[in-house]
């Protein structure tokens, strides 16, 4: 299965984040994500507790019949079960280890995988506290107010060969992003815009597709009440 974002797209991605599942209730979790029928299935995190990211996402697989796309906190979790890895390079930081030095470490393994390798411009946006990616990249995150900065990052990360960019808030931030700051950064970009970090509700989704967003991508929210979300994202619209 392909992962193949286009500009025009308005879709929707379920995060699983390995560290937040045992096995035992992995299942039940799945069938649920599985009810909202997501474009697409990302997994990874910024923290990896053991290295069960694998057999995830070999479960995730086989219950959700989407792409499954690698969204990789560091360059261990890559696997080969995945149909597409988000190549990050943090281009909201100045931490060269999260602008080429871990890409270089992943080099070799790269090299092995028969996913779609797919560069992508990461952007950290302030969500209003300390994320565990900030925290875990030593890196200051775009103030949320400051969209001409936004907007001159993402147009730099498309001239420097970008395929994708990603606006993230962090997992579960307090303040998702300003759909004011998305709208400028998709208009100033040919390439497709992933937003993400604290969304918690689906009039949200349609807020951020409303201003340019191609995916809007959901992690927390559903690990914190599945009921309550899947309930208003099954009854959405789909694109
Ligand atoms: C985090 O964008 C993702 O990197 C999703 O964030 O878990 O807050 O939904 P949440």
């Amino acid at each position: 299965m392909k992962f193949d974002l286009h500009k025009s797209d308005r879709k929707l991605a379920v995060l699983i984040d390995p560290d937040k599942h045992k096995a035992d209730e992995l299942y039940d979790y799945l069938n649920g994500i599985k009810l909202i029928d997501p474009d697409y299935v990302l997994i990874g995190s910024s923290l990896i507790h053991d290295s069960n990211i694998e057999i995830v996402a070999r479960i995730t697989k086989s219950i959700i019949h989407k792409p499954l796309v690698l969204f990789p906190g560091h360059f261990t979790q890559l696997n080969d079960e995945v149909d597409a890895v988000l190549l990050l390079s943090l281009i909201s930081g100045r931490n060269s280890e999260h602008l080429i030095g871990q890409h270089v470490l992943a080099a070799p393994k790269l090299k092995t995988l028969k996913s779609d390798i797919i560069s992508t411009g990461y952007m950290l946006i302030d969500g209003g506290n300390l994320t565990s990616v900030g925290y875990m990249s030593n890196t200051h995150p775009i103030p949320r107010e400051k969209a001409d900065i936004a907007v001159c990052t993402a147009i730099a990360g498309e001239y420097i060969g970008m395929k994708l960019i990603y606006m993230d808030a962090g997992s579960g931030a307090e303040l998702p992003i300003n759909p004011a700051m998305v709208k400028k950064v998709a208009k100033a970009v040919d390439i497709p815009v992933i937003v993400g970090g604290g969304i918690r509700s689906s009039d949200q989704l349609d807020d951020y597709w409303n201003n340019g967003a191609n995916l809007v991508v959901i992690g927390n929210a559903l690990e914190e009440s599945n009921e309550m979300l899947s309930g208003e994202l099954k009854a959405r619209e789909k694109h």
